[in-house]
């Protein structure tokens, strides 16, 4: 009798599984084509943002290859903008490298990615005045990630991390594995190396033509709530070699991606990795498939009409 009841339980569960998967690929279709993303898309439209040089190269890289490098320089030259951003890591390497040592409380990790520190996470309160939140927020960012999408795009998660050194022989686990991000398949994340980056230190690693759109779209294509981390060596088997990017660097190397493609990363070995990151996404994923992970503390009618739309 007992079996039987679990068994039915089970069976309960699995339908109501699947069928609330349905329902939040049928909300992320119905934002993506109709609720939200139209809205968004007209407004970009209507007033479309004029690029530079360097900004028109890392749009072109996007569209041909799902990724863009520079360094951090080139999109912003001025010296100020970098030493803020360097100030924030050190304070929050030397914090991490304390609580590490120590009992570790207070470090901000999340289940199942405890190799990952992150200085924010989710649910915290960002005022303009913060360094690297100043940088992702800025029309410089915000008119390649909305230029990039084709809309409005909303500026999702902003954070630092520190890529914590795995024993010998670990394996890797999430997103150290190959994966599209679950967010949108209209993606955009930029990551800013803040120390110099080896094999040793867990580089980010890429799949060229593999975001929606691109030449390897297709394998274990991208889709709400899709299968997002195959088997590692079947992927490696099935897509040629060429395609596999791996990104070390200097400090200061600036990588655009749309990681609806395929990527890993961040299983450092020997060293540990300190980066800033940024999501922006579309208004679609903020309303089935994510969460914003911070409340802008500023005063939103002093910004202009995109900005405000990216931090709303
Ligand atoms: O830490 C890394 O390099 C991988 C990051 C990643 O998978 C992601 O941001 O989606």
């Amino acid at each position: 009798m007992h079996r039987t009841k679990t068994h039915f339980a089970a069976r309960i569960n699995h339908v109501a599984t699947a069928l609330e998967r349905r329902g939040i690929r049928a909300t992320y279709e119905l934002h993506d084509r109709v609720l939200s993303n139209r809205r968004s898309r007209r407004s970009f439209g209507h007033d479309r943002p004029e690029l530079d040089d360097v900004q028109r190269r890392i749009l072109a890289a996007l569209q041909a290859e799902g990724f863009a490098l520079v360094t951090f320089s080139e999109l912003f030259p001025d010296e100020e903008t970098w030493r803020g951003i360097e100030d924030q890591a050190q304070a929050f390497v030397s914090d991490t490298e304390a609580g590490l040592a120590g009992d570790r409380e207070g470090l901000r990790v999340r289940a199942g990615k405890e190799f990952v520190v992150r200085l924010l996470s989710y649910g915290v309160e960002i005022g303009p005045d913060d360094p690297w939140f100043r940088v992702c927020a800025s029309r410089r960012m915000l008119d390649i990630a909305n230029t990039y999408i084709g809309l409005w795009s909303k500026l999702e998660y902003v954070d630092l991390w520190y890529s914590v050194p795995q024993p010998e022989g670990a394996d890797r686990v999430a997103s150290q594995r190959w994966h599209r991000d679950f967010n949108d398949k209209h993606l955009l994340k930029a990551f800013l190396y803040l120390v110099d980056v080896d094999e040793g230190t867990g580089p980010f690693q890429y799949v060229s033509g593999s975001a929606p759109g691109g030449s390897h779209a297709d394998a274990w294509p991208w889709r709400p709530l899709g299968e997002n981390y195959p088997p590692e060596n079947e992927l490696e088997r099935q897509l040629p070699a060429e395609a596999f990017h791996t990104f070390t660097g200097p400090r200061g190397t600036f990588l655009f991606c749309n990681t609806s493609g395929f990527h890993r990363g961040g299983f450092a070995t020997a060293r540990a990795r300190v980066l800033a990151t940024v999501t922006y996404s579309s208004p679609a994923s903020l309303a089935s498939l994510t969460e914003r992970s911070y409340r802008f503390t500023g005063s939103l009618d002093e910004l202009d009409a995109p900005t405000r739309y990216a931090l709303s």
